[in-house]
């Protein structure tokens, strides 16, 4: 038998057997004979949550008891993927639940392809979110996550003659056994309707809010297991339905189309996430999802800290913070003062204090058409009180403003919460920074432009008010889960406590250029190459070999991540081949996954070109296959799990200055890929820990991007100064990738030089052609490239969100680790 981890439950694989078969009748209604791989899988993940319920009640139990300060992690996205070997290696018990199901008969690998991603966010904010409720468990703290359960997650991508179609995603048509619904915690919200004004006997005034309609939020509970730990934390996820006050008068007096559209609205409101990510699209039924999800979390924070505390409010800062992921949570500020003053009695001074001293917002991008503003007519139809709560928030701050700058109209049009114009917008940064106590950007460079570039102003009135905080990601899931392979190497030549403690991974340094150790590194890594070409085989159809570099592109499309740079490099390394089929060039692989927000047409066009010129490429007999390129159908946590093992080449190469973060360049790195990169977001972070003698930095830096966008850059100057990029711009022109077609792929073309290029990637792409030669030039000695990425692995353990969570307690949220049973 397989030995269990040395912190695991005391289950053995028998017992786990037992427990599985059980399950199979008790839980699923079918038995050993007949069960479905759905079934087998089903069953085990109840064998899992019968280890898991006893350790969640425990853990709230305690947290109820000892009374602890809290964070509350609101977030519109958590991008969970699939949660049984995640489970089941917190528990300690992966190992022996492999072998259980092997002796009956099932490989655990087949059976976890059976669970559904759960979806339910775009990209890297989500994704963040996950990582940061399984690190604020496995490291003990108090936390809840709190988020809107989506009928409908992310779209699922599939490509048809190389565009992509959106599908509905439907993760829980079959039901999901890792969530407890909660009905005796339901919430009711109210929406719409209109502010009366009560002059009372005293001479002062009272706002009444009588909403227009009133929705119902019900909770369902995730579990969320801590690595080694005993406690387990919930992600509360709200699903809405049509209230009880559902409004039957309407419906009896024959109203029924009136009683229908309450009854649609509120059951729409959870239906399905937006996929826009990095762009505003400014529809209602958005902000109504976002203060559906605020005010159901504020209302179930408020039950419990009553539960604890009654009506003395005194103690709420001091137990409760409020973390806002980005702007989208932001109504929950309003949100409170009006429970505060309209429900709980408080005078604006008091209520205020309380909020600011309980909000924190992380912000996570600079990009302009990201920053959220919502027309006032909107809020003020949607949320009446809410609207003059932010004006006397503005007015007061204003005054604040005049106080630090006498007469400077300038500096008050700039702060104000509202922008003047002929449609005036709530500017959600803004109210934001004025309502926490804490900012936040997501790595050093982009902590460094929040304060210098997007809100200077603010920066001056409270500098202390900003911090950094680098991002991170889970080890247990992007490196011990998706690499067994790596980890077991890594845990038996350094022991095996790296995952709680990433740094132990510098233990692995001396063995960077020992021979034996390189072996049996690239052998591990040869081995995942071998298994990604077979899934892509099954989800393309193409052959590819896994001696070539596997070079990996995978993140939300978009310009400023410029997949299209990579592209007109893939074109230029194809003339090359072609003019010089000989030439000296370790054959490549270049793997593509992407979704395009469904109304973002630049973007859908990059993906349909990648197709295009995948197509061509790779039926190409002249080349001799030294050149392969996929795109990879739908892309989310579960493909990303099988490509980053086997990726050579990470490739992060957005325009200086754009990319907040990213998390993507960590994971790769982690599992020993080297970083083609230009010096943006954490890839400055992560070439201080690697050695930039370990990557392939290119392109130019946030200060020579502002630089030259400051002296006027023309990319025709490049267009005409570099003949390479001639050529592979007009060859977009012709028919040679789309037959029959010409100029079916010149909307890049068009983008870049008659759209001026705004992402530089002309600017970049002779300095990220050479890059590429360099790397090539490496892959050729393996032992050199062997350590580099060796020296990669060892190198990331800055990157744990572990210690993300450690700068949050520490610089923001000072919460203390509370032990569970
Ligand atoms: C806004 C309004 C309406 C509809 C959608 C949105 C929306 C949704 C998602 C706006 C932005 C997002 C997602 C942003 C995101 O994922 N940003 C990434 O966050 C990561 C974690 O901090 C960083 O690593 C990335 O650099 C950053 O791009």
């Amino acid at each position: 038998a397989p030995a269990a981890e040395g912190f695991a439950l005391d289950v053995s694989v028998e017992q786990f057997k037992e427990s599985i078969v059980r399950n199979l009748n008790t839980t699923l209604g079918t038995d050993a004979e007949k069960a479905s791989d759905k079934a087998w899988w089903g069953a085990t993940a109840a064998a899992v949550n019968e280890l898991v319920f006893s350790r969640l009640s425990q853990t709230q139990k305690t947290h109820l008891n000892k009374d602890t300060r809290a964070v509350h992690y609101l977030s519109l996205e958590f991008l969970m993927g699939r949660l049984m070997g995640n489970n089941l290696q917190s528990l300690g018990l992966f190992e022996n639940a492999a072998q259980a199901l092997k002796e009956l008969g099932h490989e655990i690998t087949d059976l976890a392809e059976e669970e559904p991603d759960m979806a339910l966010g775009n990209g890297g904010l989500g994704r963040l979110a996950a990582c940061f409720i399984d690190s604020l468990a496995s490291l003990n703290y108090p936390a809840i996550g709190y988020g809107i359960h989506y009928e409908h997650g992310l779209f699922r991508q599939t490509i048809q003659q190389g565009r992509q179609i959106e599908r509905p995603d439907s993760w829980r048509e079959y039901g999901n056994p890792w969530e407890i619904c909660r009905p005796e915690s339901t919430q009711e919200v109210p929406l719409f309707g209109y502010v009366e004004t009560v002059f009372e006997n005293d001479g002062s005034l009272r706002k009444v809010w009588h909403p227009g309609s009133v929705i119902k939020g019900v909770p369902w509970d995730i579990p969320i297991v801590g690595y080694k730990g005993t406690t387990v934390n919930i992600l509360r996820l709200w699903e809405s339905r049509a209230s009880e006050f559902f409004d039957w008068d309407a419906f009896n007096a024959g109203a029924y189309k009136d009683a229908q559209g309450e009854q649609n609205l509120a059951e729409t409101v959870s239906k399905v996430l937006y996929p826009n990510d990095e762009t505003e699209a400014g529809k209602q039924l958005r902000l109504v999802q976002q203060y559906f999800f605020c005010a159901c979390s504020l209302k179930d924070i408020m039950r419990r800290y009553k539960r604890a505390h009654g009506d003395d409010f005194s103690k709420y800062a001091e137990q409760i913070v409020i973390q806002l992921n980005d702007t989208h949570p932001t109504v929950a500020i309003p949100e409170l003062m009006r429970v505060f003053m309209d429900e709980e009695g408080l005078n604006w001074e008091d209520a205020w204090a309380i909020c600011q001293q309980s909000f924190a917002y992380t912000n996570h991008t600079l990009l302009p058409e990201a920053l959220e503003k919502w027309p006032v007519y909107l809020f003020e139809r949607v949320l009446p009180r809410h609207l003059e709560i932010i004006y006397e928030i503005n007015r007061r701050f204003l005054d604040e403003v005049e106080a630090q700058w006498p007469g400077d109209d300038a500096k008050k049009i700039k702060l104000s919460l509202i922008e003047e114009g002929a449609q005036r917008m709530i500017r959600m940064g803004n109210l934001c920074v004025v309502g926490s106590y804490k900012v936040n950007g997501v790595a050093a460079v982009h902590s460094e432009l929040v304060k210098a570039d997007l809100f200077p102003e603010f920066y001056e009135m409270w500098p202390e008010k900003f911090v950094n905080v680098t991002n991170g990601v889970t080890p247990r899931r992007w490196l011990k889960a998706c690499n067994p392979r790596l980890s077991s190497l890594i845990s038996d030549t350094i022991g095996s406590d790296w995952p709680g403690q990433l740094d132990k991974l510098v233990a692995l340094k001396p063995y960077a250029d020992k021979a034996a150790f390189q072996k049996k590194y690239m052998q591990a890594k040869r081995e995942n190459k071998l298994e990604l070409v077979n899934t892509i085989r099954e989800l393309t159809g193409v052959e590819v070999s896994p001696d070539a570099i596997f070079d990996v592109l995978i993140k939300r499309l978009h310009e400023y991540k410029r997949q299209h740079l990579n592209l007109l490099h893939i074109l230029a390394l194809y003339r090359r081949l072609l003019e010089n089929p000989n030439m000296d060039f370790h054959p490549m692989v270049f793997l593509f996954g992407a979704k395009a927000a469904p109304g973002y047409k630049l973007a859908k066009e990059i993906i349909f070109a990648i197709n295009k010129v995948a197509d061509r490429i790779n039926n190409d007999p002249r080349i001799k296959d030294k050149l392969k390129v996929v795109f990879l159908p739908n892309y989310r946590v579960s493909l990303a799990e099988k490509l980053i093992p086997a990726a050579d080449l990470s490739e992060q190469i957005s325009t200086a200055g754009y990319e907040a973060s990213g998390t993507g360049n960590m994971k790769m790195a982690l599992n020993g890929a080297l970083t083609m990169g230009t010096m943006d977001g954490a890839n400055i972070e992560i070439a201080e820990e690697a050695g930039e003698e370990n990557m392939f930095i290119f392109g130019l830096s946030v200060d020579e991007v502002k630089e030259t966008k400051a002296k006027g850059y023309n990319p025709w100057d490049y267009y005409y100064g570099n003949p390479e990029i001639k050529a592979v711009l007009d060859w977009l022109d012709t028919d040679y990738f789309t037959p029959g077609e010409p100029g079916a792929l010149s909307a890049i073309k068009r983008s870049l030089l008659d759209g001026g290029d705004p992402y530089l990637v002309l600017a970049d792409f002779e300095s990220y052609s050479e890059a590429h030669k360099r790397a090539n030039e490496m892959y050729k000695d393996q032992k050199a490239w062997a350590k580099s990425a060796i020296l990669n692995t060892a190198q990331m353990g800055k990157f744990t969100s572990d210690r993300s969570i450690e700068d949050y307690v520490d610089r923001i949220w000072s919460l203390k680790k509370c032990d569970v049973k």
